[in-house]
């Protein structure tokens, strides 16, 4: 699947950017494009300029700094809605009949980002009617949660991506968060790999990938489209098959080493559930996706069907795509998508604290005398 990534605000930009570094990994390592551009919109010219380093897939575009002092989402609507087509003037538009969908990105708590990116889409949903438009938000670290900025803008930015966006991908910045990234002082960098590495297996195997990688049975862009819909979360896991006297038989052509494999895959597909990119239940998703990825010489039919039919258990027989491929590596890898997703804790409990908080956030813009 080839996307264009347009990141509004610092998060978003940042994520924009790390696109290109996974673009440019899927290209060194099977030599399949993935990403057709970047955009990293932002009103901080410094930020912008520090980017411009990362690639020439990656295209800054710099918005007239935001009314000082407001960082209510409102104010990143207004910027947006002011300057929403020249943006999409200055994008290579020839580029998008090579696109197979746009992804936006930005962050839920902030202002530009929050506040933009819903216009934006909007105005890209007119003009490229067929084109799938998804979005990525990330949402606020457990200690920003009780902002009450945060909260209001969070619920809004929500409220109205879900009503734009084709599928709406959620990531959780204190879920995301891994130990290592917390010890390290929290670098964004780091998370926003975390983020962006669980779309790698996805995107490259739905592309034309060299036949020696071609699986059992292979995902497609359809497949893809298919199963996107709605809130959605994403999460990949991973697990060490072992090269060598890793059974005592002769490897993938007798039942007791196929099936001590299977279990390797088993435990990577374990290690996705927990590591989606927010809390869920699977039993509230209408629609999940997989994908494995094994060496060909451990491949077997029946990896790829424990997973599905895993996944339909856990989905109440929801609607399950998914397929294989082959690495080159001694490591199974499984991606796992939930989408059509009809309950989340977060969003609900977002929802509920919005409506107070409001009410003391217009308090404190119009005090009575
Ligand atoms: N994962 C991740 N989160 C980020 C990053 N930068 C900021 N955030 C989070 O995003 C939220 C703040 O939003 P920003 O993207 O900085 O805001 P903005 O869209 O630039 O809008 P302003 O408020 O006007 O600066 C906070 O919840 C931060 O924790 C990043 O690079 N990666
Ligand atoms: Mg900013």
């Amino acid at each position: 699947m080839k996307l264009v990534v347009i990141g509004i605000g610092d998060c978003g930009s940042n994520i924009a950017a790390e696109f290109v570094r996974l673009g440019s990994k899927a290209k060194a390592e099977t030599g399949v494009d993935v990403l057709v551009r970047s955009y990293a919109i932002n009103d901080d010219q410094a930020s912008l300029s520090a980017l411009r380093k990362v690639g020439e897939k990656l295209l800054t575009i710099q918005l007239p700094a935001s009314a000082v002092g407001n960082k209510q989402i409102e104010a990143g609507a207004e910027l947006m809605k002011a300057n929403g087509d020249r943006i999409i003037a200055t994008m290579k538009a020839g580029e998008f009949f090579e696109t197979d969908a746009f992804l936006l990105v930005s962050s839920s708590a902030g202002c530009i980002g929050s506040g933009g990116v819903s216009i934006l889409a909007r105005k890209l949903k007119d003009r490229y009617v067929n084109k799938p438009l998804y979005a990525l938000i990330v949402l606020p670290l457990q200690a920003e949660v009780n902002i009450p900025l945060c909260v209001y803008n969070t619920a809004l930015c929500l409220k109205s991506i879900d009503k734009t966006a084709d599928a709406v991908f959620l990531f959780d910045n204190e879920k995301v968060m891994s130990e290592a990234s917390i010890k390290s002082a929290a670098s964004n960098d780091m998370v926003n790999r975390e983020i962006v590495s669980p779309f790698f297996d996805l995107l490259r195997a739905s592309e034309k990938v060299d036949p020696r990688f071609l699986g059992t049975r292979n995902i497609g862009v359809g497949d893809i489209v298919q199963s996107l819909s709605g809130w959605s979360a994403i999460g990949y896991g991973t697990a060490q098959i072992p090269s060598s006297g890793f059974s005592l038989f002769k490897k993938g052509d007798n039942f007791e080493s196929k099936g001590e494999e299977t279990v390797k895959v088993m435990e990577a597909m374990s290690a996705a559930l927990a590591h989606f990119s927010i809390e869920c239940r699977l039993e509230d998703a209408r629609k999940a996706l997989y994908l494995l990825c094994v060496p060909s010489k451990n491949a077997n039919i029946n990896m790829t069907r424990s997973v599905g039919n895993r996944l339909r258990e856990l989905t109440n027989n929801g609607e399950v795509r998914g397929g294989d491929f082959y690495g080159v590596n001694d490591i199974a890898t499984v991606t796992l998508i939930a989408s059509r997703i009809t309950y989340l804790d977060k969003i609900k409990d977002y929802y509920e604290r919005a409506s107070n908080v409001a009410a003391q956030i217009n308090k404190r813009e119009n005090p009575t005398p």
